[in-house]
This record gives C-alpha cells, structure tokens and sequence, in this order.
C-alpha cells in the first residue's frame, strides 16, 4: 500500500510564488491519483507493494508486462511529486550552496548559465514532461528532460531538482507563460535540499 506523501508546509506559504489553489490540486488530486492508480494496478501483485516507488521505476523490467506502463506512469508519477514538493519549500530560493554550487560552477560556466539552460530547456518541453538537474553514474551533473511520468531514476541516475512542465503544475496562475512559471519556482528551490540529494543521491 503506497501512501500520498504528507506535504511538509501548508498550501498557502509558497504564496506568492506558487499559489495555495494551484498546490491543493496539484498534491491533492493530481499526485494523489497516482498513487490510487499505483495502489490499484498492483493490488494483485503483493510482492511488489512492498518495493519503494524509485525501486519500481529502477527496475521496470522486472515488472509483469501487464502492469508495466500503469507503474511506469504511476509510481513515476509518485516518485516525481515527491521529489518535486519536497525540493520547495518556504523561505526558500536564493542560490545553491555548498558542493554543490561548485559543481554547478564548474559543469555549466556559473550559476546564472545554469539557469538560464534549465529554463531554457523548460520552454524546450513539448506538451508534458518534466525537467530535472540530475547526476549520472560517473557523478557528471546534467540537465536532462523527460516525458509524461518518466525520470532520471529509469536511467540509473539521480535526481537533485525537479520542475513540473505539466500544466496543471502552473495553469491557474500563470497560464501559457511558462518561463514565469521557472522564474517562480526559483524563488521556493530549497537548496539545501538540492545539496543533500547531490550528496547522497536518490
Ligand atoms: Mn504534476
């Protein structure tokens, strides 16, 4: 039995950056679907209630291919809004910190190219998907997109950001202006969050 993960903050304190309606939907109907699908289409396959979602979505090959795309949409969906409501948060934004601004530095030529690729490739995305700052297996730092549900986790690596490029991530607010929609993520990035996960990986 998988649980829809606990917001750690209100709806309403990433105000005014991501607003209190657009969150209550987002985690509340959107993520929570994917983990009621994830739920159902394994309700016949106890063994693998008891794996993690990021281990469902490592080892994708290994599940019955009956099942296979419903758990890949479904427990990436999960494993994805974890990520992404546990890497904002209040009182956030501001500029990575720590090793890992260093290795931002010294992969994309400063933290302002960086961001500058990341919104870029945001603007990039076709319909649904989501852009990542991830880390692969040799350690590289990479900006990577995805389509619908998928993940860096599906290819061996880590994830350290994540940003939602589907609409219902920033429709009520910002509509079809999608760069403003990065710009406000910026402002809630918990970058000691980021740190973490670049340390000990995902
Ligand atoms: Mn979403």
């Amino acid at each position: 039995m998988f649980n829809l993960l606990r917001l750690p903050y209100s709806y309403n304190v990433l105000e005014p950056y991501i607003d209190a309606r657009t969150i209550e939907i987002h985690h509340g109907k959107h993520h929570k679907l994917y983990v009621d699908n994830l739920n159902a289409a394994l309700e016949k396959y106890p063994a693998l209630q008891s794996l993690s979602v990021l281990e469902l979505v490592r080892s994708l090959d290994k599940i019955p291919e009956e099942i296979r795309t419903v758990v890949r949409n479904n427990a990436g969906g999960d494993a994805c809004h974890t990520w992404f409501f546990t890497g904002i948060g209040p009182n956030e934004g501001g500029n990575p910190r720590g090793a890992l601004a260093a290795a931002i530095d010294a992969t994309f030529g400063g933290h302002e190219q960086f961001r500058q690729r990341f919104a870029q490739a945001v603007l990039d995305v076709f319909d649904s998907g989501w852009v990542w700052l991830s880390r692969d297996g040799a350690g590289n730092l990479l900006i990577e997109t995805t389509p619908g549900n998928d993940n860096p986790w599906m290819f061996g690596r880590r994830a350290i950001l994540a940003f939602d490029v589907w609409e219902h991530a920033y429709y009520l607010k910002h509509q079809n202006r999608r760069s403003d929609a990065v710009e406000a993520w910026w402002r809630v990035v918990d970058w000691d969050r980021a740190e973490e996960r670049f340390q000990t990986g995902g």
